[in-house]
């Protein structure tokens, strides 16, 4: 029997504050938590917070989804988040602090939505005293290794040839920010909350190339000089695991008897630490238990390395093994050890720990979160967008152990399972999906060199976007995965997982 602790939405904002680019799951049950959370504060108790009010979202997907835009809009906005600390303990919320919601992506038919110039000018209004983002590390268009503006990619192109019609999301801040800066309007914070490193230095990166593009173009008149002076982008770490929604997650819910179409299940855990810099003012976040500090970037490298490092292990390796879910994967005994490893000897010497975090106990609640089987954390959402995800989570980490003469065995048995699973075929030899910008590559590099162990690794390793010359070019680097690529080859991928989860 599960036991179902209620908590309804207290207050509903007066006015919007916020506007949030990338309408997903993760926005609904991480941050509008937080905010909710604020607001049922200042009603409640004696939290004299008289500004919480205006601290309402609107929250626009700006790619995809018009389904949810929809759904919410018929909901009059609010909705549920079922928080899992096991599978009979769930506290289910009810959120009411998004106000409007906006789609200006294309829906499944390729048809744009309709709401760019709303959403614009909600960005360009007075109110508007912060830009919040979770677009996923794609939705920057940096290359992932060096941090360069992808210009040739379609979208960005299309952004600097027409900079009033923007339709990614640097875009779309390069553009409310001009309006702002002819207004004599304040420019918003923009905070990043997306799973990268420097995350606010990379945003900013982001959108100070692109409106460097287009001030050549004659349109910004020294806009990202301007923007270098004067925005801030303070940088944050972000941490709740929520998966995508399932058939089998409404039914979930059902069983709780709720029936909202917008709801989403996640876990128990949650943990937001932003970088203070915010002039024009912000919720007051501390009240509701989100650590503000000056620098983020201990926490940052923790879960990035940590938690996120071994969610890509598990993805890569495990989906060769034959797992599905998150969980599944973890209660094998092998898995276990080998991402117990992966944490204690790989991951946690490289790094510098956050005053008063101990990494033994941080390892070990990782491993009891990810082994939460009350959510269905598909192996395969995780592993989407690799080329994305890997030097963060993987690389840096290997690069520091190299250089100090330290094994990167399990780091190495990750990447050769990413080469495989780059190939779209299973444990079973059922094909699937692969989800990642690079994907025509991966198809072509498959293509050209086949079974071909030697120069399929050495041409992966050559892909520059993802990893670095100072670390391709290393020989035990390039010994390390490419025996671990042999192993699995040679090997049932969970007698490779076997061994290399005791072995030191
Ligand atoms: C996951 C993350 O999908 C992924 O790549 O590793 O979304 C992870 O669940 C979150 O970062 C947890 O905070």
């Amino acid at each position: 029997m599960v036991e179902v602790t209620r908590v309804s939405a207290a207050a509903t904002p007066e006015a919007i504050g916020i506007v949030h680019l990338g309408l997903g799951a993760f926005h609904r049950a991480h941050q509008a938590v937080y905010l909710q959370r604020c607001l049922n504060d200042s009603d409640n108790d004696s939290s004299n917070d008289s500004d919480a009010g205006r601290w309402g979202v609107c929250s626009a997907n700006i790619r995809s989804n018009r389904a949810l835009v929809d759904q919410l809009r018929e909901a009059g906005y609010r909705y549920h988040v079922a928080e899992y600390g096991d599978s009979e303990h769930v506290t289910l919320r009810e959120i009411d602090v998004i106000q409007e919601a906006l789609f200006t992506g294309q829906d499944k038919s390729g048809v744009w939505g309709d709401d760019l110039d709303v959403l614009l000018d909600r960005m360009a209004a007075p109110e508007t005293r912060i830009v919040t983002l979770t677009v996923t590390e794609k939705g920057y268009y940096l290359s992932p290794a060096e941090g360069r503006l992808r210009e040739d990619d379609s979208s960005i192109a299309a952004d600097i040839a027409n900079p009033e019609r923007p339709r990614t999301a640097p875009g779309l801040i390069v553009a409310a920010l001009r309006r702002r800066r002819e207004q004599g309007l304040p420019p918003f914070a923009v905070l990043s909350c997306d799973n990268m490193p420097d995350n606010g230095r990379r945003t900013r990166a982001a959108v100070v190339q692109l409106a460097a593009r287009q001030d050549e173009g004659g349109q910004g008149e020294g806009l990202a000089e301007w923007i270098e002076a004067n925005v801030a982008f303070p940088s944050s770490m972000v941490d709740r695991i929520v998966p995508a929604m399932t058939d089998a997650s409404f039914d979930q819910l059902r069983e709780l008897g709720c029936d909202d179409d917008a709801a989403v299940v996640c876990e128990a855990f949650s943990q937001w630490v932003v970088e203070d810099d915010f002039p024009q003012g912000r919720p007051q976040w501390e009240h509701v238990g989100v650590e503000m500090v000056d620098d983020v970037g201990p926490f940052e490298t923790m879960k990035l390395r940590m938690l996120n490092g071994s969610h890509s292990l598990l993805a890569y390796v495990g989906t060769m093994a034959g797992f599905a879910t998150v969980a599944e994967a973890i209660a094998d005994p092998a898995m276990a050890g080998f991402i117990h490893r992966y944490m204690t000897e790989e991951a946690a010497p490289t790094l510098d720990m956050p005053v008063g975090v101990d990494v033994g106990g941080y390892a070990e609640q990782l491993v009891a979160r990810f082994g939460n089987d009350s959510l269905k954390h598909r192996l395969q959402q995780i592993a989407m967008d690799g080329s994305q995800k890997l030097p963060q989570r993987l690389l840096h980490g290997a690069e520091q152990c190299l250089s100090e003469e330290r094994s990167i065995d399990c780091t190495a048995l990750g990447i050769a399972a990413w080469i495989r699973y780059t190939k779209g075929v299973d444990a079973n030899g059922e094909t699937f999906d692969v989800s990642d910008p690079l994907r025509e590559i991966y198809v072509q590099l498959h293509a050209a060199h086949g079974d071909d162990a030697q120069s399929l690794v050495m041409a992966f390793l050559a892909l520059r976007d993802i990893f670095p010359a100072r670390l391709a070019e290393r020989d035990d680097f390039a010994q390390a995965v490419m025996s671990a690529y042999r192993e699995l080859v040679d090997h049932d991928a969970r007698q490779v997982l076997a061994v290399s989860s005791s072995a030191s």
